[in-house]
């Protein structure tokens, strides 16, 4: 390594965590898996809104993405020979339910039967998501999870899996980011299925949520003694100057990225501040949902990338608050400000303000401009950087005595990275798509190196 950056990396020993500390990386189905049209998988929402012109930004679509669904032996390889003891990846719904519910799929089922099974046979714990955004496309014909249908839909889905894998999988987290699912894919747009309504994002959120309280007791009854969380996106929200217009900002914008999920989960119900703001816009609810959305979790996924600095922003949207770039500082190639004592400060917040048992840092990873060299390396120092600087972070938050529990670097590969395609990197790995070779970069051989160590 570059004597120079090595210089300016933290020195961290693998031994200064507990002996049971998970070390993992992690995937999800659409992003990796591509043979979409193979086995009787159904339509995803993924599959419609990348057919639609405009929406990707290179076209293109998870259809190949890395092919994982052929060469998951090989992948499974690659993260045994880092060293992780922890794999992170998600079930395609459509691919065991491909009509959304009803009859399940044997092949779907039996592919991520022998995943897992490669999963154990490599000394790789299995942490299965259940929802990672590939909802089939006939639900949506039917609201999507605007309809409080969706949820007894994802419960059948529940059902189906942990009967089937909850004997050999004992780690299950609902959701990943629903913030992402519904905001991004019913508000802004800019997911699948591409919707702009405040409202039915909304309500898209509340029937995720309680599908999450709902399935609980499914996992726990079909998976003896597994652990079982939620994965949420977490930011750090900052104000833009010291005035207090900016202060009053913050709280409005944490309300939103953060308190409107962590607030339900932890038996606080939807922040009053904010339903107060939303006024008509508040999603309808019935009575029990909110207890069934606090059912205890074992865990809290945490996925951190950077913090969000805003400013008051009068007339601006429904939460009045425009976020704002610190200037001067590193930013990763999306434009991600780098942040390591943010996740320090998120952890710490959240142990504060909620408290959770335990927190597995579900995802963490960064992008940049990754060059394959004509020696076949690839040298990415600065997300060496990053993962060396987010680790010694983490560390910081454990001396504090935040009940940090595991770590999953966002990704093992580079993958389809939804609207953005295949433009943006995130891989320990990089993936040569005309070759579907795998190539471990610098990054992948320090994290093999500080687990091996
Ligand atoms: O690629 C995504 C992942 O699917 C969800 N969390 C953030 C990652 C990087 O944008």
């Amino acid at each position: 390594m570059n004597p120079i950056l090595q210089a300016s990396l933290p020195a961290l020993r693998r031994d200064e965590f507990a002996s049971d500390f998970r070390w993992g990386c992690s995937t999800s189905s659409y992003q990796i898996e591509g043979a979409t049209g193979e086995d009787g998988r159904g339509e995803s929402i993924w599959d419609r809104f990348c057919a639609q012109p405009g929406r990707i930004r290179d076209c293109s679509s998870g259809a190949v993405a890395c092919d994982h669904y052929h060469r998951w032996p090989q992948d499974l390889d690659l993260a045994q020979s880092l060293g992780v003891n922890a794999y992170r990846f998600s079930i395609a719904w459509p691919r065991v339910l491909p009509q959304g519910r009803g009859a399940v799929n044997a092949a779907g089922l039996d592919f991520y039967e022998r995943l897992v099974d490669g999963m154990l046979t490599r000394g790789l714990q299995p942490w299965a998501t259940l929802y990672h955004w590939d909802l089939p496309q006939v639900l949506q014909e039917q609201g999507g999870w605007k309809s409080r249908e969706t949820v007894a839909a994802f419960l059948e889905f529940t059902e189906a899996v942990t009967r089937r894998l909850g004997d050999r999988v004992k780690h299950w987290i609902t959701h990943n980011e629903p913030w992402c699912s519904c905001f991004m894919g019913y508000w802004e747009g800019v997911h699948a299925p591409g919707e702009t309504s405040l409202q039915s994002a909304l309500q898209a959120c509340h029937h995720v949520l309680l599908s999450h309280g709902q399935a609980l007791p499914i996992i726990r009854a079909n998976s003896a003694g597994a652990q079982v969380g939620i994965t949420l996106s977490l930011h750090p929200i900052l104000p833009a100057s010291d005035s207090a217009a900016d202060a009053a900002a913050v709280q409005r914008h944490d309300g939103s990225r953060n308190r409107w999920f962590l607030d339900p989960l932890y038996g606080r119900g939807y922040p009053a501040d904010m339903l107060e703001m939303l006024g008509e816009l508040a999603p309808r609810t019935q009575a029990g949902d909110l207890a069934q959305i606090a059912s205890p979790m074992d865990f809290l996924g945490v996925n951190y990338y950077f913090p969000e600095i805003v400013a008051d922003a009068p007339g601006l949207g429904p939460v009045q608050t425009r976020v704002v770039e610190r200037q001067g500082v590193e930013r990763t190639a999306f434009g991600w400000e780098v942040s390591p004592e943010g996740l320090r400060d998120l952890l710490s917040r959240l142990q504060r303000d909620y408290a959770p048992e335990q927190i597995f840092i579900t995802e963490n990873g960064s992008t940049y401009e990754d060059i394959l060299l004509p020696d076949g390396r690839v040298n990415d120092a600065q997300r060496l950087s990053y993962l060396a600087r987010h680790l010694a972070a983490m560390r910081e938050a454990i001396a504090l005595g935040v009940p940090v529990r595991g770590y999953f670097a966002w990704s093992l590969l580079d993958n389809f990275e939804w609207a953005e395609g295949y433009a943006r990197r995130f891989g320990l790995a990089y993936v040569d798509y005309a070759t579907q070779a795998r190539i471990l970069k610098a990054s992948g051989h320090w994290y093999r190196e500080f687990l091996q160590r």
